[in-house]
């Protein structure tokens, strides 16, 4: 027959609630010697990813190389406009539009920003946005994909090499994706990603300058993947340098800062303390269109003709008020010279 001590002590659970002082020793020893703390849970690697990078990042190295040596400057030119389509799939699409809803979109719209999402190739919109959302709304913490309290390169690339923490898919249940399941583009790309973006981001790209202008494959194939990689490491700085490096002119108590680098590598996306901040804004920023922010010039571009509209800003009030509450005391250089 089993003791009374172990018909009392539950296996699994940790009994929490206000405890009277001399229950804490029988509580304490019905803490399962199997749980786990946090500090001394194993990242998983995962391998496939782990070659997968490190060989992506040899070719474009070596697609580098070929563009200054022997591949033709029209490939070249196709990799540059590729890199902003691409982007703008990533910032505009993915982003402003699907995951923080900061502007609408026409269906044409939507369907040319899926297209340049698919060559981004950093996910479905679904699945990324869903990272995005969690991104936000527990940043910097457990449940942050790519929380950057776990250093430059966990926040950079880390965190595409291991499963994520349980804490991710945990609190990830609880986000709102009703919305995207409703875009019949965005849903169309989820189910068919697996065929389109080998097409999109890879076949394609490769067999249009050897069609087009007799570009030899090694040429193609290596410029192509060179350009899908600074992409990558494009977009992955607005989550590792912008989360580590820059002034916080709007709110000095998070990390996310405003880093003009990133901004241009990022078509826009570096002025990542407002951002955080504001993050229903469409322009990610509070200076607009043409201020390193290519992203909100196109954006602006299609509301010229209704493509875009219901577009989501800040007032300057508004700005002016947090600005004086929360920011760090460098909004200055931009103009409001008087903090009165
Ligand atoms: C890439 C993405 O590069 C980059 C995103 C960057 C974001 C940047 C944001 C910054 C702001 C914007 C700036 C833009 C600038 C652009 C500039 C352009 C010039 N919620 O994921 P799995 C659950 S991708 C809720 O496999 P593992 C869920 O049940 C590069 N639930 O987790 C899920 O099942 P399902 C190319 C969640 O096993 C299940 O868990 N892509 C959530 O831990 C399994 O999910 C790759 O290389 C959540 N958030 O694996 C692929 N997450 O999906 C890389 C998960 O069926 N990824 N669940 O519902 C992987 O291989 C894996 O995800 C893994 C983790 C190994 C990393
Ligand atoms: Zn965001
Ligand atoms: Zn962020």
């Amino acid at each position: 027959a089993k003791s009374s001590q172990e018909k009392m002590a539950p296996k699994t659970s940790i009994p929490t609630g206000v405890l009277h002082e001399q229950d804490d020793e029988v509580i304490l020893n019905q803490i399962p010697p199997e749980v786990v703390k946090p500090s001394e849970r194993k990242v998983e690697l995962v391998w496939r990813n782990i070659i997968l990078f490190g060989y992506l990042h040899l070719v474009a190295v070596y697609g580098l190389y070929r563009m200054f040596t022997s591949a033709k400057l029209y490939t070249s030119i196709l990799a540059y406009v590729l890199y902003h389509l691409a982007g703008l799939g990533i910032t505009a699409g993915a982003h402003r539009l699907w995951s923080h809803r900061s502007y609408k979109a026409t269906w044409p719209l939507r369907v040319i920003l899926v297209l340049c999402n698919t060559l981004a190739f950093e996910n479905s919109v679904m699945e990324w946005a869903r990272d995005h959302r969690v991104h936000h709304k527990y940043s910097e913490t457990d449940a942050d994909p790519h929380n950057a309290k776990r250093g430059f390169f966990f926040s950079h690339v880390g965190w595409l090499l291991c499963r994520k923490h349980p804490e991710v898919k945990e609190k990830g249940k609880g986000i709102e994706l009703s919305d995207l399941e409703a875009d019949p583009v965005v849903v169309f790309q989820h189910n068919y990603y697996m065929i389109l973006m080998p097409l999109v981001c890879f076949i394609l790209p490769t067999m249009a300058p050897m069609y087009l202008w007799n570009e030899t494959f090694v040429d193609a194939f290596t410029v192509n993947i060179f350009r899908y990689v600074f992409t990558l490491n494009a977009t992955w700085l607005v989550n590792s340098a912008a989360h580590l490096f820059g002034s916080k002119p709007y709110d000095r108590y998070i990390n996310p800062s405003e880093n003009i680098t990133v901004a241009v590598l990022a078509l826009g996306e570096g002025w990542h303390n407002y951002h955080h901040t504001f993050p229903w804004d469409y322009k990610t920023s509070e200076l607009g269109g043409y201020s390193f922010n290519f992203s909100s010039a196109f954006i602006d571009f299609f509301a010229k003709f209704g493509w875009a509209y219901d577009m989501k800003t800040v007032s300057v009030d508004m700005i002016k008020r947090r600005v004086q509450r929360t920011g760090d005391g460098t909004h200055d250089v931009w103009g409001w010279g008087d903090k009165d």
